[in-house]
């Protein structure tokens, strides 16, 4: 062989091992450690939030608990490691390698998904962007809001949904910018602002830990488009697919118009059961082998978790504090009408 050829052999051999020994791998990790870390908001209800007991809780908090129950079987959605994040800091966090999902209100963008380093796992909750306004101002519209103060959490779209809507519609505002949710709605609530601008669900929301909630209105218009999902770092693949399909589990078994919980026993061990039930739950088939995990990794999620809909309802639907109706809103199910649609698990 040329000396030459022997370099260039000996080059890629050295970029081989150097190159794997690179990758993530997150999933052995996680497994090593005994717990999945899971970012969070610093307290938003219905999505994450602490109760009483100091345990997280909501729609986001529940992608995170599945995905731990999908990994470490019984029990498993219970480790799970918290970190609460600001808006703006959780991006570079994530990236930082302090945690491995950002389950956090987070809006699906291009910038974002192209140009930060992140993947985009599917959309846990279809949201927009509206305004709450004390009730004794006596507005009807956004477009009467021309001149206003406006409390806003920076880092986030809503800032720049918020710029957008008032140059489209030639209206000014001043901006009263802080990085905590807690101090955006100290703020509006001590009056420091006329107007409180987020995702409406998260509107919805704060409006609960107001003094007084129905002093305060939510205004008709939706102003932006925000997909909320679970993040993972661009380039841990393996373990970006294993939180979309989790995810996506949760989905499926909704569509089908099951439920979680103990349950699922039952469901298991009923032979007449269809093809794709036994497929997802591991009794036909290996879908686990193919992310990495168990047979029965989404058994376990819907046993721990449940499905979508039994965690929507849970936590945002009509029978909580948040109160947002699932049917007609594109968080229905496409069976329904709406947005929730999951690819095949086989
Ligand atoms: N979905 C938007 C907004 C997300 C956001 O962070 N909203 C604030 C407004 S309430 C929030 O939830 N903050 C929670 C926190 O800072 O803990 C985004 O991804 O930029």
């Amino acid at each position: 062989m040329k000396l030459s050829n022997v370099l260039k052999l000996f080059t890629s051999i050295l970029m081989l091992s150097f190159g794997t020994s690179a990758i993530a791998d997150t999933l052995s990790d996680t497994k090593d450690r005994g717990h999945v870390r899971c970012g969070v908001s610093e307290g938003v209800p219905g999505f994450s939030n602490p109760d009483e007991n100091k345990n997280w809780e909501g729609i986001d908090v529940d992608v995170c608990r599945a995905v731990a129950a999908a990994i470490f079987g019984k029990g498993g959605d219970e480790k799970v490691e918290y970190t609460p994040l600001s808006a703006k800091v959780r991006f570079t966090k994530l990236n930082n390698n302090e945690f491995d999902i950002l389950s956090r209100n987070t809006t699906w963008t291009l910038t974002r998904d192209a140009k930060m380093g992140l993947t985009f796992n599917g959309v846990n909750f279809y949201d927009g962007q509206g305004f709450m306004v004390p009730k004794d101002l006596g507005l009807t519209s956004a477009l009467e809001l021309d001149g206003a103060s406006v409390c806003v959490n920076t880092g986030t779209t809503t800032e720049l949904n918020l710029a957008d809507y008032f140059r489209d519609n030639g209206m000014s505002y001043e901006p009263v910018v802080f990085e905590k949710a807690d101090e955006v709605l100290a703020a509006y609530g001590a009056g420091r602002c006329d107007v409180h601008t987020t995702d409406k669900s998260a509107l919805a929301a704060q409006r609960t830990k107001l003094a007084q909630p129905d002093d305060h209105m939510i205004l008709p218009e939706t102003i932006s488009k925000e997909p909320l999902g679970p993040v993972t770092r661009e380039g841990d693949e393996p373990w970006s697919d294993i939180v979309f399909w989790v995810l996506n589990a949760l989905i499926t078994w909704d569509e089908l118009g099951l439920e979680g919980g103990e349950g699922i026993e039952n469901i298991v061990g009923d032979t007449s059961q269809g093809a794709e039930v036994k497929r997802i739950l591991g009794v036909e088939g290996d879908t686990g082998a193919h992310l990495g995990l168990e047979k029965d990794w989404a058994y376990w999620a819907l046993f721990e978790v449940g499905s979508y809909g039994e965690i929507y309802e849970r936590n945002v639907g009509v029978n909580t504090k948040i109160g947002i109706s699932r049917a007609g809103s594109p968080n229905a199910s496409w069976k329904n009408g709406g947005l929730l649609y999951a690819p095949p698990i086989r």
